[in-house]
């Protein structure tokens, strides 16, 4: 029997879908892969129905002659596997990210003399209509927020990238690229105090009101399906505290980071430059229990931010306090240096995960900056936060370019480093 396979990467079935079953059908055999969530996931369709369900709606299709399981975005293994005649999708696939795995498929099916077949892809108003309340689910509260969570066990390391407005959550939640065959892209966005303070022109000293930096996560949330990690300085006063968590977990933030600091706090690349306090384990793990006390959800986090290393208290106090702050009910460890050097990183991971082998791990690379994801992970690290690069490579450009309109009293000159008009009035999708 001639073999058709397509692969379906959807939370529902709409036209479009069964369009590509009733063209598939015309060559042979329809064999439908259903992505795996680990694959899924990869590919920014998180998904909001679980595995299970997703084969029992394709099985369910008329015209499905058998269902699998494809456990990667690209197509090598199932190709080896189901050896098809054709592979068909909808020509969506022919251009922007996609494009690398049409390409994929095209070399594989080049070599074992089968055919792709690109269908067009259905755009009736039912379907965008659909397709565009399926992607806003994922922004809902109650999908957001757990997602966090299941990303720690789905991904070897949960890649984070400070975001500040809602043109940063657009990078964030749009940006893909190929890596050597793989498509690449953040899985989390980190709404940084240093950032937030300074896209305001002020200092990271707690200055910026939490009502402000709500307003900043709603921003983020607007235009952004992924989850949000929210760094609560200090977290305040225990009374503040919890009403912060109250908040934050209703809005649909996944997890909240404090810093064991207390009094005025001071941005922690200063180190001891300036006068920091670290605040008492007891208290610190009394701020903890006030705040899962609170929680309404099993899905937010509360992550206890210890500052020892930054305040050259040693490796023995840090690994002291993330013990009682685990024991304290802290959902995950924050451990942050200020050294080019990650020895200190990587010893304080080695160490803990010697007792603790579970309980996340987040690290900023900001000073150590050479250190890889995979190196990170390695070392037991399941979250890294890229915590201030977009707010620091955006700077140094819009200084540049106001440098310059000021030298030739014109714009003509900038006109190359500027993105082209166009592209600018349609960054932003119409509803
Ligand atoms: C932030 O991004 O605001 C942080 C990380 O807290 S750091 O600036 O390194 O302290
Ligand atoms: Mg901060």
């Amino acid at each position: 029997m001639t073999k058709v396979y397509t692969c379906f990467c959807t939370d529902f079935i709409h036209d479009g879908h069964l369009n590509i079953i009733r063209e598939a059908q015309k060559y042979g055999d329809v064999i439908v892969g259903v992505l795996s969530d680990k694959a899924m996931i990869k590919f920014n369709k998180f998904p909001t129905i679980s595995f299970e369900e997703r084969m029992e709606l394709v099985k369910n299709i008329k015209g499905v002659s058998s269902v699998v399981v494809q456990n990667d975005v690209m197509y090598d293994k199932i190709v080896e596997e189901i050896k098809p005649d054709y592979v068909i999708h909808g020509d969506n696939w022919c251009s922007g990210p996609m494009k690398a795995i049409r390409d994929n498929v095209l070399k594989l099916m080049e070599k074992t003399g089968g055919k792709v077949i690109d269908v067009p892809y259905t755009k009736s108003e039912r379907t965008n209509l659909l397709d565009a309340k399926n992607e806003l689910k994922r922004g809902m509260p109650e999908y957001r927020r757990k997602r966090l969570r299941e990303l720690i066990n789905l991904r070897d390391i949960v890649k984070t990238i400070e975001v500040h407005s809602g043109l940063t959550g657009l990078i964030a939640e749009k940006t893909i690229v190929e890596n050597d065959g793989e498509l690449d892209q953040f899985d989390a966005m980190w709404i940084s105090s240093l950032c937030d303070s300074t896209a305001k022109g002020k200092p990271d000293i707690e200055l910026v009101d939490m009502t402000s930096r709500f307003r900043t996560i709603s921003d983020v949330m607007e235009v952004t399906t992924k989850p949000i990690i929210f760094d609560g300085d200090t977290g305040g006063l225990i009374e503040h505290f919890v009403y912060t968590v109250r908040t934050l977990e209703r809005m649909g933030v996944s997890a909240i980071i404090v810093e064991d600091k207390i009094g005025l706090k001071k941005n922690s690349l200063f180190g001891t430059e300036v006068k920091q306090t670290q605040d008492t384990i007891e208290h610190f793990c009394e701020k903890i229990q006030a705040g899962k006390r609170v929680q309404l959800t099993d899905d937010f986090m509360i992550i206890a931010r210890i500052e020892s290393l930054i305040l050259e208290q040693g490796m023995e106090d840090a690994l002291q306090r993330a013990h009682a702050f685990v024991k304290a009910g802290a959902d995950g460890i924050m451990i942050h240096s200020r050294k080019k050097d990650p020895a200190e990183i990587l010893e304080f991971c080695d160490k803990f995960r010697e007792s603790n082998k579970n309980t996340p791990i987040v690290v900023v690379p900001s000073s150590f900056n050479a250190i890889t994801e995979a190196e990170l992970a390695r070392h037991g690290v399941n979250i890294v936060i890229y915590a201030n690069q977009l707010t620091r490579s955006a700077f140094p450009a819009m200084e540049e370019v106001a440098k310059n309109i000021l030298k030739y009293h014109r714009a003509k000159e900038v006109d190359d480093r500027l993105m082209p008009i166009k592209q600018i009035i349609s960054l932003i999708d119409e509803l």
